[in-house]
C-alpha cells in the first residue's frame, strides 16, 4: 500500500469511529519479552533436534535476542531460566544485555529438572526435598533483585500420576507453606506470578491445575501475587479469553506466556493455528486497558513468549511470533468499542459479532510498516533479518564451546 493508499485507509478506519491516532500510540507502546531458551537446542519428548549455531551461553541467547528486537522494535527484554541461565557474574550480564539495548525480564526457577523432583518440588512428601526447592526459588529472587528484574515466573512440574499416589489436600498445604516464605521474600515492585497446566508432566493431577488454583494461592498471598497465563496449558475448547477478562476485572493477571497450542503443550509459534484466538484476547485486554477500573492492571501484565521451537530456525521463528503478536494486538485497537456497546445493549448479536470479526478481517500490514518506518525500522522485520547475514553469521559459533570461528 502506498501513501496515498494508506491515507484512503486511514479515512475508512476514522469513517468507522476508529482513533488512528490512538491506535498508532498504542501499537509503539507495546512490548513483548522473548525467552532466552527459545534461543537453544530444543526438541520433543523423542529427540532434541541440534541446530547449528546456537547459542551456548546466556551472552549467546542475548545476542540472538537482541537481533530480534533489531528488526522488530518491540522486544527488549528477555526472560532467563536458572539454572539453565545461571552464571557467576549478572553484573557482566546486566551490562552486556545494556550495551545491545537489552534488559532482562522474568526470572524462572527450575523445579522440574532435579533428580530430587522425580515425586514433586514445592509439594513433595519428603520436607529435605521441598526445602530443596524452597531454597532454589529464593535463590532466584536474589538473583532478580541482581539483574533488576521485578518478576518470579513460577511453573511447577508438581503432580501425580496415578490415584492415591498423592494427597491432594496436604500438597496444596506445603505448596501454601512454601509460597508465604517466597511471598514474603519479594521486595518492592517485585511481583510472583503463578502458572498453571492442566497436565504433563503428570498426568492424573497437576497440583496447580487451572487458574482458579492459581487465583486462589495468589488471593492468599496478597497483591504482589497475581496469575500467569500460558496459552498451551488448557484443555482443547477453554476459552482463553474469557478467563483473561475474568482475571483481569479482579486484577489477578499479572502476566502472559504466548505460544501457539493444537493438541496441548506444543509451544509452538504463537497465532499459526488459531489467530482469532489470539485476537480475541487481546480484544479483551484493550478493553480492560480502556475501563479506567482495569486500566492500571492491564498495564502492568508482563507479556512474554514461551516457546521452544525444534524444528525450525530460532530467530526467525522468535521474529515471526512477535510479527504475530504484534498484528493480533494491532487488530484489537481497531475494534470500534461505542458501536459493539450499542450492539449488545440491543442485543444485537449479528452486529456485534460483525463489529469484533471486521475488526479481526481489517488488513494492518501497511500500517505496521508505516510505524516501523517512524520508528527507524525496515517495514519487514522478517525480510531485513534474513537479508542482514546473521544467520549465515551465527552458524560460525560452531558447538561445544569452541566460540566464534
Ligand atoms: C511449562 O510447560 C512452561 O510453560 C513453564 O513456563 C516453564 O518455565 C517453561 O514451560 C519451560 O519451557
Ligand atoms: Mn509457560
Ligand atoms: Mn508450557
Amino acid at each position: 500500500m502506498n501513501g496515498q493508499n494508506y491515507t484512503v485507509w486511514e479515512k475508512q478506519q476514522q469513517a468507522k469511529g476508529v482513533d488512528v491516532a490512538w491506535v498508532r500510540e498504542r501499537i509503539k507502546a507495546f512490548k513483548v519479552e522473548t525467552p532466552s531458551w527459545g534461543y537453544g537446542d530444543s526438541g520433543t519428548r523423542f529427540k532434541v533436534f541440534k541446530q547449528t549455531g546456537v547459542p551456548r551461553n546466556l551472552y549467546e541467547k542475548l545476542d540472538d535476542a537482541a537481533q530480534v528486537h533489531k528488526f522488530t522494535g518491540i522486544c527488549p527484554a528477555v526472560a532467563i531460566h536458572i539454572p539453565w541461565d545461571k552464571t557467576d557474574d549478572y553484573g557482566k550480564i546486566i551490562g552486556y544485555a545494556a550495551e545491545l539495548g537489552l534488559k532482562i525480564g522474568a526470572v524462572n526457577p527450575n523445579l522440574f529438572q532435579g533428580e530430587e523432583y522425580k515425586f514433586g518440588s514445592l509439594c513433595h512428601v519428603d520436607a529435605k526435598v521441598r526445602q530443596k526447592a524452597l531454597d532454589h526459588v529464593l535463590e532466584c529472587i536474589e538473583i532478580a533483585k541482581t539483574v533488576n528484574s521485578g518478576i518470579i515466573s513460577l511453573w511447577l512440574a508438581d503432580g501425580t500420576n496415578y490415584p492415591g499416589q498423592g494427597d491432594f489436600r496436604e500438597r496444596k498445604h506445603y505448596l501454601e507453606q512454601a509460597l508465604q516464605t517466597v511471598y514474603a521474600s519479594l521486595t518492592g515492585d517485585m511481583r510472583l506470578l503463578i502458572e498453571y497446566k492442566v497436565f504433563e508432566p503428570a498426568f492424573y493431577h497437576t497440583d496447580i491445575a487451572d487458574w482458579g488454583m492459581s487465583f486462589t494461592l495468589a488471593g492468599k498471598l496478597g497483591e504482589k501475587a497475581q496469575v500467569l497465563v500460558d496459552l498451551g496449558h488448557h484443555s482443547p475448547g477453554v476459552n482463553v479469553e474469557h478467563i483473561v477478562a475474568f482475571l483481569l476485572d479482579e486484577h489477578k493477571i499479572g502476566g502472559f506466556h504466548f505460544n501457539n497450542r493444537k493438541y496441548a503443550d506444543d509451544d509452538l509459534i504463537v497465532g499459526t493455528i488459531n489467530p482469532y484466538e489470539l485476537f480475541l484476547i487481546f480484544n479483551e485486554l484493550v478493553a480492560g486497558e480502556l475501563d479506567p477500573a482495569t486500566a492500571a492492571t492491564a498495564a502492568g501484565i508482563a507479556y512474554m513468549i514461551d516457546q521452544s521451537h525444534c524444528i525450525e530456525p530460532k530467530v526467525p521463528a522468535m521474529i515471526r511470533s512477535v510479527l504475530n503478536i504484534q498484528t493480533a494486538h494491532a487488530k484489537a485497537l481497531l475494534v470500534n468499542r461505542a458501536a459493539l456497546r450499542q450492539a449488545r445493549q440491543k442485543n444485537d448479536v449479528l452486529a456485534a459479532e460483525n463489529i469484533v470479526r471486521e475488526a479481526f478481517e481489517t488488513e494492518v500490514k501497511p500500517l505496521l510498516a508505516g510505524i516501523r518506518e517512524e520508528l527507524g525500522l525496515a517495514p519487514d522485520p522478517m525480510t531485513a533479518y534474513l537479508q542482514s547475514g546473521y544467520e549465515e553469521q551465527k552458524v560460525g559459533r560452531g558447538r561445544d564451546g569452541q566460540g566464534w570461528e
